[in-house]
């Protein structure tokens, strides 16, 4: 049993989606990020920079924070989407992922989505980065089926729950058809379906 300590954000669904890939039991805890309780000292002690997701895994008796380095530990406790002769390609797209990707789109979510009127200058430099974001992708994905080639990995599953907030993104989705082609593959997935519904409430994922 895993127990995942998190909250219904693309983070927080990245780990939840991969649990189903792998068909690990696992046990939500949530931990409300607008009530501040990732702060409490007690969830301090296995987060250091108190953030979600954070998981415990209570057979090898260890916790795991950072979502890529928890992509990564249950790839290899798994022996699954994290092929030993192809890591060092997927820890670029997984890499690019956690420190540019999320970063800037995150950013973007609080300028564009959350707080638009505030600055023009972070509305304009978040979607001009965020558009980048989506051309990149793009041309990525014109040369390979998946993230990191033709095969479906960890780089993928950590990518997918940003693009699934492309309605907040206002970047336009389905004109990006290699983006799109590699999003709704990636959303028929049953395992993607479940664990992006994290909180079990029947949420689905944004159509194009
Ligand atoms: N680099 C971290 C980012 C995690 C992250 O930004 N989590 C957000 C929610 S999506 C959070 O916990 N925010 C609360 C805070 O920063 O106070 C990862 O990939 O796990």
């Amino acid at each position: 049993m895993i127990e995942v300590f998190t909250a219904d954000t693309p983070n927080g669904k990245k780990i939840s989606i991969m649990l189903e890939e792998i068909k690990y039991d696992y046990k939500i805890i949530k931990i409300n990020i607008s009530k501040n309780e990732q702060f409490e000292p007690e969830f301090k002690k296995i987060s250091p920079f108190s953030k979600i997701p954070v998981i415990k895994d209570h057979k090898n008796n260890v916790t795991v924070f950072e979502s890529g380095a928890i992509l990564i530990y249950l790839a290899e406790q798994s022996g699954k989407f994290y092929d030993q002769d192809k890591k060092t390609i997927i820890n670029q797209w997984l890499i690019g992922q956690v420190a540019y990707i999320g970063p800037m789109l995150g950013q973007h979510h609080q300028f564009h989505h959350y707080n638009p009127g505030k600055s023009q200058f972070g509305e304009e430099r978040y979607f001009k980065i965020c558009t980048r974001i989506y051309e990149e992708l793009d041309e990525r994905l014109a040369q390979s089926d998946y993230l990191a080639g033709n095969f479906y990995s960890i780089a993928d599953i950590a990518t997918f729950p940003w693009i699934a907030r492309h309605e907040w993104h206002d970047i336009g989705l389905k004109n990006y058809k290699n983006l799109t082609r590699w999003y709704q593959l990636i959303g028929k997935r049953e395992a993607v379906q479940k664990g992006y519904d994290l909180l079990q409430k029947g949420e689905k994922i944004p159509v194009v």
